[in-house]
């Protein structure tokens, strides 16, 4: 490509977990002086990702082209899921033939094309005939994608042709490379349920496709997964995957501000933040996609007010046993209710959770081990108490306890399913909120993080060589 300035190609895919620091690492191109195209498979899931997407391409309209990639529309009933994710997925891979049109179209101009991890193997083949390189990108941690780019080699030891991953997956996974090894009771429920299900097809089949691309761009850095990343680019997780661009801590940006969300319910909780002490509050969103037991919210309830501390609660009651027009208090009873409200405040909307993690008054983070919120807490210096809902939670749990900036209790099980009583949830957040080392711990890696994204860090040498290599 001779043109003065680089032209990369997005392709996102479904969910706001993913969608979010896909668009953080466009503008990150797009502040490196890129052109971007975000090819947007329509139609979307939610409109939370469609707004987002406005938002983005509005708050760079000279830089930024929006191209449509029509899906051609499948009967849902095809697929054994109901899952909207899943069905996307399904539809993009059976509408590539068009992505590749749109593809070919502009692969004069492109530099490089970058697609969400979740597609690995609907554009395998597509990437493999691009005339210009292309790369994945990972929003979880490097010790997820180890796992991940390990499979296959597990896979690939078991005697029986197509084996099934609760079979090669044994008591405990231990990659190469890596000092402490994955238990098996942290690796995702849903990979290990007896016959097939799409998640482990997808899995077991992205895992070998990992290979077939020119790079993976994860959001993490030195400091925070050294072992992983070293791991992963020395070839010791497996031979022949593509080099691991950390190129994080990909953070917040302007364009996530416009429109997410009241403003009007984040004006309130900043004036609420305001009124409290430095350090007293404990912020608590197990997030957006869990499906939260009535059960689990009366023990965190109980939890949240027998800790003593001021609480910010942001529930998440939609998805509470499916039952959608279920209130907090119909959960807890007037008498629970009347306590929580004196000791904190609870939001059921879609918060700006980066504006929360960055109040001086929040003193300790309750997460559900999303890497997204992980890599936010950390960049705002903030302790977390992890309680993993599901998927890749308690892998990237492993990453807070390993590097010291929070305490993951493995006893506590999968939160979607295991009992912790509100005593045992109490004591864990005033371990949090009082431990002086995790506190020194996490300031340190603030500052790694704020190093690794400024001026002359990792992430701008990674995206600078590469912009230049793109141009010879
Ligand atoms: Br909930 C929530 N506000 O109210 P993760 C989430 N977020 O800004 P994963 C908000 O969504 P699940 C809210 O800051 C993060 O960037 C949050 O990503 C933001 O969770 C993102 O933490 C969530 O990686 O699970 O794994 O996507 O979908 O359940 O949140």
């Amino acid at each position: 490509v001779s043109e003065a300035v680089a032209h990369v190609a997005f392709l996102p895919s479904a969910g706001m977990g993913h969608l979010n620091p896909f668009l953080r690492l466009a503008a990150l191109f797009l502040r490196y002086g890129c052109k971007v195209t975000l090819i947007i498979a329509k139609p979307m899931v939610s409109l939370a990702e469609s707004n987002l997407i406005s938002c983005f391409c509005s708050s760079f309209p000279h830089q930024v082209t929006q191209i449509d990639f029509n899906l051609i529309p499948m009967d849902p009933t095809t697929f054994n899921t109901n899952d909207p994710f899943y069905l996307q997925y399904e539809t993009i891979r059976s509408s590539v033939h068009l992505l590749s049109e749109i593809l070919s179209s502009l692969s004069k101009t492109l530099s490089a094309c970058i697609f969400d991890v979740l597609l690995t193997s609907p554009v395998v083949s597509i990437a493999e005939n691009l005339s210009c390189p292309s790369y994945i990108f990972f929003p979880s941690s490097a010790r997820m994608l180890s796992f991940i780019a390990f499979v296959s080699v597990l896979a690939a030891s078991h005697p029986a042709a197509q084996p099934h991953p609760s079979t090669f997956i044994g008591d405990v996974v231990q990659i190469p490379g890596f000092t402490s090894s994955i238990p098996r009771s942290s690796v995702p429920s849903a990979l290990l349920l007896q016959g097939s299900n799409p998640f482990q097809r997808m899995l077991v089949e992205d895992s070998l496709n990992l290979m077939k691309f020119n790079g993976i761009f994860i959001n993490s850095f030195e400091e925070l997964e050294g072992e992983a990343l070293a791991a992963l680019n020395d070839g010791k997780v497996v031979k022949g995957l593509s080099p691991v661009y950390g190129i994080g801590p990909l953070m917040a940006c302007k364009f996530e501000n416009v429109d997410q969300g009241p403003r009007g319910c984040m004006g309130w909780i900043l004036e609420w933040l305001d009124e409290q002490a430095e350090g007293s509050v404990v912020y608590v969103s197990l997030g957006s996609r869990t499906e939260t037991r009535k059960e689990q919210i009366r023990d965190m309830a109980l939890g949240l007010i027998e800790c003593g501390y001021s609480f910010l609660w942001v529930v998440k009651l939609k998805r509470v046993d499916r039952e959608e027009d279920e209130g907090l208090e119909d959960v807890l009873g007037s008498e629970l209710m009347s306590k929580v409200r004196e000791k904190g405040v609870v939001v059921k909307e879609f918060v700006n959770q980066m504006e929360i993690l960055g109040h001086p008054a929040v003193g300790g983070f309750v997460s559900h081990g999303g890497w997204n919120s992980i890599t936010e807490t950390v960049w705002e210096g903030v302790p977390v108490l992890t309680w993993p809902q599901g998927g890749d939670q308690k892998i990237n749990s492993e990453c807070i306890r390993i590097s010291g900036v929070g305490i993951w209790p493995e006893d506590w099980g999968w939160g979607s399913q295991d009992v912790v009583r509100g005593k045992e949830i109490s004591n864990r957040i005033k371990e949090m909120m009082n431990n002086e080392s995790l506190r020194v711990k996490v300031n340190e890696m603030k500052k790694a993080a704020r190093n690794a994204a400024d001026v002359g860090g990792s992430c701008e040498v990674f995206v600078k060589r590469l912009i230049e290599d793109w141009k010879k």
